[in-house]
C-alpha cells in the first residue's frame, strides 16, 4: 500500500515537490501527531551553554573553570559553570560568593545575553534544516519531531548524529542528544551521557531503559512528590510501576495518572513549534474498556462537539482532524485527515473522526479515545460544504446553538445521541 505522508503548510515550504498536496482530502499519517508507534523525537541540549560559548570565544579559557553570572563580589547567582568548574561543586543558581569560595581561581564572567541569543538562533537554523517541527524549551534546548523527515534525511539516530556534528563543525560547540519515540524519553536520554553524549532509546527496550532510573527523573515529579513516593518505598521507575493506576490517581490526582503512563514510557505530547502548530484536543479515558463501534462513535460525537465549540470560542477553524485510540494494553494509534476546507462545525469534525475510526482495528478493547484539531487558522478560506449538506444552514444552526449555550450554559442543549437513558 502506498504510504502517504501529510505535508502541511510548513512542510510544503520546506520540502517542495514532495508528492502530496496540502489541500487534498486524504487519509494521512500526521507528522507531529502520529501514533507513538512511529513518532521519532530528538531532544538536543547544549553542554554548559553560556560557559561553552565564552570558552569558544576566548580559547585561553578552554580547560579552565569558568563561571558565568557576574562578579564574585556581587550578590548574584551562577547562571552556569563550565564542566571544569562543576568539579568543585559549582552549579547553576548557587550564590556567586559561594562559587568563589569553592574555586577562587575560576574565571568569573558577566552574562552576555545577546551573544547567547545569537548563537541560539544559529543552532535553531541547523534544526530547521531537518524539520519544521522544532519546539525550543530555552536558548539551548529543543525538541525536534523528525517523523516525517526520515525519507529525506535518514533515520532519526543518523539525523541526531549529523546535527551534533554540524553544531561541532559550524559553531565549535558540543551538544548532548537523545533520540526516542516521545518527548519524555528523548529528554531523559539526552541527559544521561552529558556532556557531548548521544543516547538512543530502542523502542523495544523502553522498559529496560526506564526501570532503573530514580523517580525524580520522571516528568512532573518535584521534591514533594518524590518525598511522598520515597515514604511509600518507591525509589525507582520499576517501583513506581508496581502501583496501580487507581492508587496513583488517588494519591496524586491527575499527576498520578500521568505518572502511571510515564512509568511505562507513554507520552503523547506533540512537539509544538509555535502558533501554526497550536492544536485543540480532548480525550476521554473510559471507566471500562469499550469494543463496540457505536459506543465509540457516541463518544466521538461528544468529543467533536466539545473541540468544535472550543475552536469557535477562539474564532479559529481547523483543516486537520486527528483521532487517537488507545487500546487496553496502551498500544496507541493516531490517524489524521486533512479536510478539503477549513471548518469549525461539529458535524464535519464528527464525520471525519468516524471515517478515521473505520481505518482502525477494533478487535481489541479500547480504553481511551481523543480528537484533536490541527492546522488551525483564523482565515476563512472557503464557504464550501465538506459533506454535502448546505454549509450555510449548518453554520446558522451552529451559531444559534452556541448563542443558547453562551446564555444558558454548556448543558442547555445536547444532541439526542449524547443523552444518557436516564435523561430521556
Ligand atoms: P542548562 O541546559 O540547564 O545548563 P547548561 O547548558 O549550562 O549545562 P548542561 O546542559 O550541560 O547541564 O541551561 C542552559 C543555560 O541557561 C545555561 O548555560 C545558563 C542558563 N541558566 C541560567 O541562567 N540559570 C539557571 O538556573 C539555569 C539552570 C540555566
Ligand atoms: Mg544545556
Amino acid at each position: 500500500m502506498l504510504k502517504k505522508f501529510w505535508i502541511g503548510k510548513d512542510l510544503n515550504k520546506y520540502f517542495a515537490g514532495f508528492p502530496a498536496k496540502a489541500n487534498e482530502c486524504t487519509v494521512i499519517k500526521l507528522s507531529g501527531d502520529i501514533g507513538m508507534e512511529t513518532r521519532k523525537i530528538i531532544h538536543v541540549d547544549m553542554d554548559a551553554f553560556y560557559a561553552a560559548v565564552e570558552q569558544r570565544d576566548r580559547p585561553e579559557l578552554k580547560g579552565r573553570p569558568v563561571v558565568v553570572g557576574g562578579s564574585p563580589q556581587s550578590r548574584g547567582v551562577v547562571s552556569t559553570a563550565s564542566y571544569e568548574a562543576r568539579k568543585f561543586g559549582i552549579h547553576s543558581a548557587m550564590p556567586l560568593a559561594e562559587a568563589y569560595r569553592r574555586c577562587p581561581s575560576a574565571v568569573f564572567l558577566p552574562v552576555d545575553g545577546a551573544k547567547y541569543k545569537a548563537v541560539s538562533k544559529q543552532i535553531h537554523k541547523i534544526f530547521t534544516g531537518y524539520t519544521p517541527l522544532v519546539e525550543p524549551l530555552s536558548l539551548d534546548e529543543a525538541f525536534l519531531d523528525v517523523s516525517g523527515s526520515t525519507l529525506l534525511f535518514g533515520s532519526a539516530p543518523s539525523i541526531a548524529r549529523e546535527i551534533k556534528a554540524r553544531i561541532a563543525a559550524e559553531l565549535d560547540l558540543t551538544a548532548s542528544v537523545g533520540v526516542a519515540g516521545n518527548k519524555f524519553l528523548a529528554k531523559l536520554a539526552s541527559d544521561l551521557r552529558k556532556p557531548n553524549g548521544i543516547v538512543i532509546v530502542d523502542p523495544d527496550r523502553v522498559q529496560e531503559f526506564l526501570d532503573p532510573l530514580s523517580v525524580e527523573r520522571v516528568w512532573g515529579v518535584g521534591i514533594k512528590t518524590a518525598q511522598r513516593l520515597h515514604g511509600l518505598n518507591i525509589k525507582t521507575v520499576r517501583d513506581l510501576r508496581s502501583l496501580e493506576e487507581e492508587r496513583l490517581a488517588g494519591l496524586f490526582g491527575s499527576l498520578g495518572s500521568q505518572l502511571y503512563l510515564l512509568a511505562r514510557g507513554i507520552d503523547d505530547r506533540p512537539v509544538e513549534s509555535g502558533r501554526e502548530a497550536k492544536s485543540i484536543g480532548r480525550e476521554i479515558t473510559f471507566d471500562a474498556d469499550i469494543r463496540e463501534r457505536q459506543a465509540l462513535e457516541t463518544i466521538l460525537l461528544k468529543l467533536a462537539v466539545s473541540v468544535a465549540r472550543r475552536l469557535r470560542q477562539e474564532a479559529l477553524k481547523a483543516r486537520t482532524v486527528s483521532l487517537k485510540i488507545r487500546y487496553h494494553d496502551f498500544r496507541t494509534v493516531t490517524r489524521a485527515r486533512t479536510l478539503a476546507a477549513l471548518t469549525d462545525l461539529d458535524q464535519d469534525i464528527y464525520q471525519a473522526a468516524c471515517d478515521l475510526l473505520r481505518e482502525i482495528s477494533l478487535r481489541d478493547p479500547v480504553r481511551l479515545a481523543g480528537i484533536s484539531l490541527h492546522n488551525l487558522s483564523d482565515q476563512d478560506d472557503a464557504q464550501l460544504s465538506l459533506f454535502g449538506e448546505r454549509s450555510e444552514e449548518k453554520e446558522r444552526l451552529t451559531r444559534a446553538i452556541d448563542a443558547v449555550k453562551d446564555k444558558f450554559g454548556e448543558g442547555s442543549i445536547t444532541r439526542a445521541r449524547l443523552l444518557e437513558p436516564k435523561d430521556k
